[in-house]
């Protein structure tokens, strides 16, 4: 089956997305998710002036022979642009596999391990009062499990609080805004937040925080032991993970899992995370860390050090990569989590998809390939809108310096 023609779509339905459509000689399509929040034009001039070119031709069917060649051949490895590229270019072809073979693509990876996605929402607030209404519609809703952020006493505007509940768009089209921090007001704050929730859900809700890589290693350290009594499913990006070595710190002075990997773009950004059982939870994407085949590789090394996945999820992923994610999710044997943040209705008009949930899960569906389209006609509607994400500065006014 060969490649004859491949495009690039961007749209605004609600949010930018750049969606991959490859075209096969025998009629089968597939689409994968190439949006990289705040860069999505590079993502987009790449795959359309260095990747499109050298797929016209090729058999759709060697995924990983593609790969390989995508990855190795540009000489210049890894980095979230040239891996979204790449993961856009996995996902639309195991996407064919899938219609061509009649089955969803989570029966390509070995079927399914488990009876559904266990997800998880945002819950955000002003204050701890409204974040406990916030987490009891989750609660309603049927999730087992809740991410947990109130806005900071004293901090302007707290990173993740938003005025949005069940999506979540930290991007600001409004250009460059800032998000503020303190460490000194954080720190004391937060057990206190998770006192008073784990007091009113009690013992069997999960619960989520996340750092949004704010914290040194021993500041992180200080944090997970004051929320080990409120016993955390996760912790995520208490500091940034560029010095994978920083993660042994927080280790040696707390049992509150930690979780990251949302911003790793391939397996070399985690293995020393894995290898010495530094975390819990890996967060890499589909869309980020270089498609389903990558993907599957981090998740397979991971599962030989107890590391389970918790792939990010926010809105700024499209309905494909969710699909996408839902299948990977399902099939492999160390799954732990999946975040799910809800897409506006604009943009699951422009993607029509199969996965759906009810009670805490998410299900891919049993459609063929992903499971998910998208409504070109419609998508014209909603054009390009230039937004990026807030840069994040301390009370005065420096530049946040991890
Ligand atoms: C966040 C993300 O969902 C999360 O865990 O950290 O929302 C992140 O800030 C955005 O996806 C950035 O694009
Ligand atoms: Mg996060």
């Amino acid at each position: 089956m060969k490649i004859t023609n491949a495009k690039v779509i961007v749209c605004s339905p609600g949010r930018n997305f750049v969606t991959l459509k490859i075209e096969t000689d025998e009629g089968l399509t597939g689409i994968g998710d190439a949006t990289l929040n705040g860069r999505e034009l590079a993502v987009a001039a790449y795959l359309t002036e260095h990747v499109i070119p050298c797929l016209i031709g090729r058999d759709a069917h060697q995924i990983e022979d593609i790969w390989q060649y995508l990855y190795k051949g540009a000489y210049w490895r890894r980095g979230p642009v040239t891996m979204s590229a790449i993961a856009a270019v996995d996902t639309a072809l195991w996407d064919i596999k899938g219609k061509q073979a009649g089955l969803p693509v989570h029966q390509l990876l070995g079927g399914r391990s488990r009876d559904g996605v266990t997800v998880y929402g945002h819950a955000n607030g002003d204050d701890v009062d409204e974040v406990l209404g916030e987490v009891a519609k989750y609660v309603d809703l049927g999730y087992r499990a809740v991410r947990v952020q109130v806005a900071v006493p004293g901090i302007e505007h707290s990173y993740g609080v938003s005025a949005d509940k069940l999506f979540y768009e930290p991007a600001d089209a409004a250009g460059r805004t800032l998000a503020t921090w303190s460490t000194e007001r954080y720190l004391p704050f937060v057990p206190d937040v998770f006192a008073r929730v784990r007091a009113e859900f009690g013992p069997h809700l999960k619960l989520l925080h996340d750092v949004h890589h704010r914290l040194t290693p021993i500041e992180a350290a200080r944090l997970g032991k004051d929320l080990e009594p409120y016993r955390l499913t996760w912790l995520e990006d208490p500091v940034p993970a560029d010095l994978q070595e920083g993660f042994r710190l927080i280790r040696q002075h707390t049992t509150t899992p930690l979780a990251v990997g949302e911003v790793f773009s391939s397996i070399w950004d985690c293995q020393q995370l894995i290898k010495e059982q530094l975390i819990d939870y890996i967060r890499t994407t589909v869309v980020h860390a270089g498609g389903i085949t990558h993907l599957r590789r981090i998740f397979d090394l991971a599962a030989l050090h107890h590391v389970r996945s918790g792939s990010h999820g926010a809105t700024d992923l499209s309905p494909v990569a969710m699909a996408a994610a839902l299948h990977v999710d399902l099939a492999i044997p160390n799954f732990g989590l999946q975040e799910y943040m809800r897409h506006t209705a604009e943009t699951d008009a422009v993607f029509p998809h199969a996965y759906s949930y009810a009670d805490g899960y998410l299900q891919p569906g049993e459609a063929p390939g992903l499971g998910v389209e998208l409504d070109e006609k419609l998508a014209a509607e909603y054009p390009y809108k230039p937004a990026s994400l807030p840069t994040n500065t301390l009370l005065d006014g420096t530049v946040h310096p991890w």
